[in-house]
This record gives C-alpha cells, sequence and structure tokens, in this order.
C-alpha cells in the first residue's frame, strides 16, 4: 500500500525502549507493580505528545471555530481545518472534504445509518454485515431495519473466526443496499479480505462501509486503494483523545446524504419557511464541535507518522506471533479463534477459571486485559462461550510483559486447579 508522505519511506526496525518513553503513563505502578496495559483494543495510552497538543490548545488556540473574525478564532478554524487534511492524509483520501468529525466510530456508524440509510434503504432491501461485528456495526443497522421494515443478513465464520467467503457472495442479492463490515475483530483481531470483498460487493454495485476502529491503530490504511465507500475510526484507540473520531465518506455519497442533526454551522440560509444546507461535510457538523478533539487527532496522526505505520505493523505482528506461542505454552490455555491473518488482539480460555476471574486477578499483578463479550454478544454466541480473556496489544508493548502475562496465567491455573 502507498504510505502517507510523511511515513518512514524505509520501515525502519521499531526501538520499544525509545518509543516506551513517549507514554508517560507507562510508568506508574499499579499495587506495587510496574503497569502491563495490554488493554490497547478498548484505548490505547497517550503519548507526551498529544498531551502536550491538549495544553498548547488550550494555551494558545482556543475559540469557537467558523465563526469568529478575531485572532484565536482564525488560528482555531486554521488548526481544525489542518487536522482534517491531516486525517485525510492518514487515510490518503481523495480530499479532505471527504473527512466529517465525529464523536467516534460509534456516532459514525449511526451517522451513515440514520442519513444514508434515510436515503437509500426501504422496505423488503437488505443490509449485510458479519457475525464478527462489534454492537456498534450491528445495533444501528438493526434500528434502521425496524424503523423502515429493512432485513438484516449476517455473514457466517468458520471455528477459526474467519469470515465464510463463499457464503458472503450468495449473501449478496438484488435486495441488498449495503454490505457494512469490521477490517479487524476487535474481539479475535481477525483481519477480513476487505479489499476483495469491496470488489465483489461493487461488481454488483452495492456499496461498502469499513468499520476501521481495530484497523487504523496498526496498519497503513488507502481508501482509494480499498475502494471502499466509508471507512471510520476513533482517535483513542490510535494514540489520540475520546470523544473523536472521523468518518471518511466518498464525495458522491456524502454529497447525497441528507443532514444528520440540524443546527449551527451547517446551514447555509435559514428562514422559518425553509433551510438550505452547506455541502459535506460542513453539513454534518452541526454545532459547536469537539475542536480541541479534532486537533489533537492531528497531532496523535503527526506521532503514528513519526513512527511510521509499517515499522508499527511489523513490529506488531512479531509481538503477536510471540504472544501466541507463549501463550499457547501454557497448559489448560486455549487461544479462542485460530484466524488467517490477525492483528491487535487475542482471546483465550484458561480451564474454567471465568475471564473475569482472570482480569480481577491478573489487574492485582498489575496487567490490564479485557475480560467479558466485548461488546460482541452474537459472536461470543457463535462461540459457545458467555465470554472471554482478551489481551491486546500496541507498539510500545514489549515481549518482557508477555512473558509477565504468561507467568502470571501459569499461576492463575496453579491456584484454580
Ligand atoms: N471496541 C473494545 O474494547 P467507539 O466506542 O465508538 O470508540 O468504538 C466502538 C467500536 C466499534 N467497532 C469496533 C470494531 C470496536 O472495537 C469498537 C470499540 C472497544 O473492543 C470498546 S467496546
Amino acid at each position: 500500500m502507498p504510505q502517507s508522505k510523511t511515513d518512514s519511506i524505509i520501515p525502519f526496525p521499531l526501538n520499544v525502549e525509545t518509543v516506551r518513553h513517549d507514554f508517560p503513563i507507562l510508568n506508574i505502578n499499579v499495587d506495587d507493580k510496574p503497569l502491563v496495559y495490554l488493554d490497547n483494543a478498548a484505548s490505547t495510552q497517550k503519548p507526551q505528545m498529544v498531551i502536550d497538543a491538549i495544553q498548547h490548545y488550550y494555551t494558545s488556540q482556543n475559540a469557537n471555530i467558523h465563526r469568529g473574525v478575531h485572532y484565536l478564532s482564525q488560528k482555531a478554524t486554521d488548526a481544525y481545518e489542518e487536522a482534517r487534511r491531516k486525517t485525510a492524509r492518514f487515510i490518503n483520501a481523495d480530499s479532505e472534504d471527504e473527512i466529517v468529525f465525529v464523536r467516534g466510530t460509534t456516532e459514525a456508524i449511526n451517522l451513515v445509518a440514520t442519513s444514508w440509510g434515510s436515503r437509500y434503504i426501504f422496505e423488503g432491501d437488505e443490509i449485510l454485515i458479519s457475525h464478527l461485528e462489534h454492537h456498534a456495526n450491528i445495533v444501528p443497522w438493526q434500528m434502521l431495519c425496524e424503523r423502515v421494515g429493512a432485513t438484516l443478513k449476517v455473514i457466517p465464520i468458520d471455528d477459526d473466526g474467519d469470515l465464510d467467503l463463499v457464503a458472503y457472495e450468495k449473501l449478496l442479492t438484488d435486495k441488498t443496499r449495503i454490505v457494512a463490515i469490521g477490517h479487524v475483530s476487535n474481539a479475535l483481531g481477525t483481519v477480513n479480505p476487505i479489499k476483495e470483498m469491496i470488489k465483489t460487493a461493487h461488481s454488483r454495485g452495492i456499496p461498502v462501509l469499513v468499520d476501521g476502529a481495530q484497523s487504523a491503530p496498526h496498519f497503513l490504511i488507502d481508501v482509494q486503494d480499498l475502494d471502499c465507500d466509508f471507512y471510520i475510526a476513533s482517535a483513542h484507540k490510535f494514540y489520540g483523545p475520546t470523544g473523536i473520531g472521523f468518518l471518511y465518506g466518498k464525495a458522491h455519497q456524502l454529497d447525497a446524504m441528507p443532514p444528520y442533526q440540524g443546527g449551527g454551522d451547517m446551514i447555509q440560509t435559514v428562514t422559518f419557511e425553509k433551510t438550505t444546507y452547506k455541502k459535506a461535510p460542513d453539513r454534518f457538523e452541526a454545532g459547536t464541535p469537539n475542536i480541541a478533539g479534532a486537533i489533537v487527532m492531528g497531532t496523535a496522526i503527526d506521532y503514528m507518522e513519526q513512527i511510521g505505520r509499517e515499522s508499527i505493523a511489523t513490529y506488531e505482528q512479531e509481538l503477536l506471533t510471540y504472544a501466541r506461542e507463549r501463550l499457547q505454552k501454557i497448559e489448560g490455555l486455549s487461544l479462542i479463534g485460530n484466524p488467517k491473518e490477525q492483528a491487535g488482539a487475542i482471546s483465550f480460555a484458561l480451564d474454567s477459571v471465568h475471564p473475569h476471574d482472570i482480569g480481577t486477578i491478573l489487574d492485582k499483578k498489575g496487567i490490564a486485559i479485557r475480560a467479558g463479550h466485548h461488546c460482541a454478544q452474537p459472536l461470543m454466541k457463535r462461540l459457545g462461550v458467555p465470554a472471554t480473556a482478551r489481551a491486546s496489544f500496541a507498539f510500545y508493548n514489549t515481549k518482557e510483559e508477555i512473558d509477565s502475562l504468561g507467568l502470571a496465567l501459569e499461576k492463575i491455573r496453579a491456584l484454580f486447579i
């Protein structure tokens, strides 16, 4: 995939010890034990550069945007629009006008389901998602189906946690109006072959939305190469602040969509009889947006590009392979899912020890993982488990931390068996 201009052209081996210095929170102790943070799929930690950018915004740029003629308003507006350009570059969008700032992945999918859905989904139509989806890519579509009388169809998975692509092709019918698919499963780490899936859907004239919440943090994204119609991510999962994310939409898709919310800054003219709206993306950003959030998301993008996303992907793959091998050595531990391609996260079970007990005991040892259904209840049902324990990785994690996890899990097993 082509790299963004500011990514390192040659992927330098990532020096994890150097990188760790950028994240002050990694130095804290939990119950006198050094923190081992392996809950990155839920939210990543923030580098000093991002923390400083928040302070910089509020100490030298803060004002409302697109409204004032004064110095600070101009400064804040410039920084906000610069963040839009950075975001476009981050995913190689054709134009910054294809980037809408939103609260995060959840809001973006709701925006598309509500706005795009109101224009294109009617009674009898079908929406195709997969069995791997996070609730954020299920519930908004279900709500839309209930509103208009459409049907939600689901691509099945095999026991390894890979999508059944033969079933996928069969599920694409002349009633299918959109395919909404996660790029990377938050629960199993499955990397879906979305480029091929998009090609197949497009050959039948069906647009595709990609939930990129778990792919944007891990590798280069090129929306033009993927040719997806929508791509969505949350900044807090790629080293930026909470409460901000982006929706990428192809220009012709966004231009055809009615506004999502009404209010200030999204209008051209307002009379009591009729309101006319601005073009995308402004049309979808009603009211005062998360200005600081968008600008600082831009800083998180700068940071990732400085590290180099090829370097990040290479290092994280090495870490993931190491983690799989280390965990598999633990007696009684079974990895859940064995996808062909995996990124970011590993789910596992340890004999009959409940995942919540695993998570709680690990926490006492300073190790943060996530235990639960991971907002993917239908997937848990398909796997035949109420919950899993999940370790998820970032480029600041080390093999030593994985060893600590392994050792702690061995002790937990000894305690329970
Ligand atoms: N997954 C996890 O621990 P928000 O909350 O809007 O930033 O992201 C929602 C979301 C959507 N899609 C996928 C694939 C996700 O992984 C998430 C968030 C977190 O796995 C919190 S449940």
